[in-house]
Parts: structure tokens; C-alpha cells; sequence
């Protein structure tokens, strides 16, 4: 049994779009608390005046009756309430009507840092808007919807995960220097047991699975489990999380995570967001419609996406762990998953943090 997402939408496109997969019958699902979870992603400090114009909120398609689980494919949408500005330039169909509006004009100023280059060259766009839209970190909001629904299922088992800025940078000055900062989060699990990831195969392990959520998120460019790059300055007897007769550490410098396989303790994994790239001030970039040296596009943007960042961390991290429990415990039905949880905790003597 596999948990899968897939999403689909353009940042100012009709919708958002995510499609899960793999759930198990029978969870009970919150709207508010799925509401609650895209409201503080859009809450954040340094967001574009776009999240005035945004209320996100989830609408359920399919897979959930009177808010519980059928154990069917669900599928949910956002939508994008700045479509109405863009219907000319982003309609789905060849466009009719005023042709004048919001992404009319093809974009053909690549910003540095963003996927716009390399996206046109990839994908034969002439419009640098036929890439742009999709690499937008607006898809953060299917990811943030999802992860509630994974929180939601993990509760169940007892495993809450929480995101939170640990280094964010001085936002006031660079909106003031027309500039934009990054910033570091993180993203702590309670409750996992011993046991989710393998080491039996690269792909299998914890370790690597939650570096690929994390990276997957928009500006990333860095992750950390534990104390990931302080422990290359360590020696190994300063290192290494001693057994307790009980079989808990006494520490957590590995940030629960051993040989790619949760240890029981607190996973812990920062994720290093790089200074967003849309800038007021342009960088120096290239025209692709005449091949002269230009300024990069300028278009509204966030100052910082920091805030936002440790919520959609805190997503992909408990998206990426109940995957880890649908894989460990299987279940068509949330009972059989509850009571296969327990009967493991039980056979490893294991009693939660
Ligand atoms: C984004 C640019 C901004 C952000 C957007 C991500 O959008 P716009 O160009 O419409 O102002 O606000 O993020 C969201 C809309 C969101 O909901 O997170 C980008 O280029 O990545």
C-alpha cells in the first residue's frame, strides 16, 4: 500500500489541483483544520500583495463522504481567486475578448535564479510565462492542502509534525532596497516510531525520501537532518547519540534518523531557502526576442517566502511520513492501520516519546 500525490496548476491559472492516492478508508477530515493549515501558509511575513487577493481554500471532488475517507482516489482544488484578472492571458482555451489584460504580452526577459531560462530551452517556449507559471511556489498551496490531510491520517497514530523559522533574513530593509531574502526552517515529527525508511536500498531511506520532499519545495537549496553539516567538525565520540538501558539517546544530533531508518526520537530536518529571484532591482539578463543584453522581467512578487516555507516543510514532511506508516502498516480500513501500529509498537516495546 503506497500513499501518492499528484498536482497539477498554473499560478494564475483557473485552480490548483492535487489528486491523493492510497488512503485508507474511514479517516474523518476537517475542513478548518485543511483551511486553517492555507491560511497560515499565506499568513507569513514578506508575502506579494497576491495574498490579498488569494482567501485559499479546499474544495473536495471525490474520495470523502460527510468528511470521512471512502478509501478511493480523493481529489481536492484551490482556487486561484487572481485568475479573474488573468482570464485573457491564461485562459486554458484560445483566449476571446479583450486581449489587453494581465499576461497578454509574452515574457522574453529571463529572470536569473528561476527555472525561465532553462524552462524556455527545455520546453521550446517563446513565452518565458509557459514556464514561469508552473515553477511558481504558488503549487505550494496543493502541497500545504496535502500535508494536512497526511497530518490528519498520522494523528491517528499518534505523530504530529511541526514546521518553524530558525534563521530568517531582515525583511523590512531589503522590501527598502527593492531587495529579497531567504532564510533556514525546520520541520520537527513527534511520535515516529523505530522503523519508517530502510537502509535496504538508497531510495528507501528516510533520510534521502524527506531531502527529496524538502527539496522539491520552490528556492530550496539546502537540507539538513539532525545536525546535518555540524556533525562533519565533530569527532565521532562527540557525534553519536549513546543508548539509554531503556533504549532511548540521551541526545538527538542524528535528528532520529540512523542508517536511513527512524530511531524512535524527534526527527528533525532544516531546509535552506535561497533569496527569492523575482527582484525589484533586476539582475542583468539577456532579451530572447532580440538576443541583446536586457534587464531581467521585473513582475509583483514576495519580498520573503520564509514564514510560508515552514509550513509547506512542515506539509511535505508529513506527507512523506504517512507514506512511510501506509508502506509500514498497510489497511484498507483506518481501524486495521490503528491496529496494526499498535500491535508493532507493542512487539518492539516501544511507548512513544
Ligand atoms: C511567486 C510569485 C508571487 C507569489 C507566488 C509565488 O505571485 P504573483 O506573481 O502572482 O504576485 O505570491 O505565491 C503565491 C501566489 C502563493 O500563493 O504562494 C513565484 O514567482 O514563485
Amino acid at each position: 500500500m503506497t500513499l501518492e500525490l499528484t498536482t497539477a496548476g498554473e499560478s494564475h491559472g483557473p485552480a490548483l489541483v492535487a489528486i491523493l492516492t492510497g488512503l485508507p478508508a474511514g479517516l474523518t477530515l476537517d475542513r478548518e483544520a485543511i483551511d486553517a493549515d492555507l491560511r497560515r501558509r499565506q499568513e507569513g511575513y514578506g508575502r506579494s500583495p497576491r495574498q490579498r487577493i488569494e482567501q485559499d481554500r479546499v474544495e473536495l471532488l471525490a474520495g470523502l463522504r460527510h468528511g470521512r475517507t471512502l478509501g478511493t482516489p480523493l481529489a481536492l482544488v484551490v482556487r486561484n481567486r487572481d485568475h479573474e484578472n488573468w482570464a485573457w492571458g491564461m485562459s486554458p482555451w484560445p483566449p476571446e475578448g479583450d486581449p489587453h489584460g494581465k499576461g497578454t504580452k509574452p515574457v522574453t526577459l529571463p529572470r536569473p535564479g528561476h527555472a525561465d531560462l532553462a524552462g524556455t530551452q527545455k520546453y521550446g517556449h517563446e513565452d518565458v510565462r509557459d514556464a514561469l507559471e508552473r515553477a511558481s511556489a504558488r503549487q505550494t498551496a496543493a502541497l500545504v492542502a496535502a500535508g494536512a490531510i497526511a497530518k490528519a491520517f498520522l494523528a491517528e497514530l499518534g505523530i504530529s509534525v511541526a514546521g518553524a523559522v530558525v534563521e530568517a533574513g531582515d525583511v523590512d530593509a531589503a522590501r527598502a532596497e527593492r531587495d529579497t531574502v531567504g532564510g533556514v526552517v525546520e520541520a520537527r515529527a513527534d511520535g515516529v516510531p523505530p522503523g519508517f525508511g530502510s537502509y535496504a536500498a538508497r531510495d528507501q531511506r528516510l533520510d534521502a525520501r524527506l531531502a527529496a520532499a524538502l527539496m522539491g519545495i520552490q528556492a530550496v537549496k539546502g537540507v539538513e537532518i539532525g545536525d546535518g553539516f555540524a556533525l562533519a567538525r565533530l569527532r565521532g565520540s562527540q557525534a553519536h547519540d549513546e543508548i539509554g538501558p531503556d533504549l532511548r539517546r540521551t541526545s538527538n544530533r542524528a535528528g532520529g534518523i540512523e542508517g536511513g531508518v527512524s530511531n524512535g526520537e524527534e526527527i528533525v530536518a532544516r531546509a535552506a531557502m535561497k533569496p527569492l529571484p523575482t527582484l525589484m532591482r533586476p539582475l542583468a539578463s539577456v532579451d530572447l526576442a532580440t538576443g541583446k543584453p536586457a534587464q531581467a522581467h521585473v513582475e509583483r512578487s514576495d519580498v520573503s517566502a520564509v514564514d510560508a516555507l515552514a509550513v509547506v516543510a512542515e506539509a511535505v514532511v508529513a506527507f512523506e511520513l504517512a507514506r512511510c506508516a501506509r508502506e509500514k502498516f498497510g489497511g484498507d480500513a483506518m481501524v486495521d492501520v490503528v491496529a496494526a501500529h499498535r500491535s508493532y509498537v507493542e512487539r518492539i516495546g516501544w511507548s512513544g516519546r
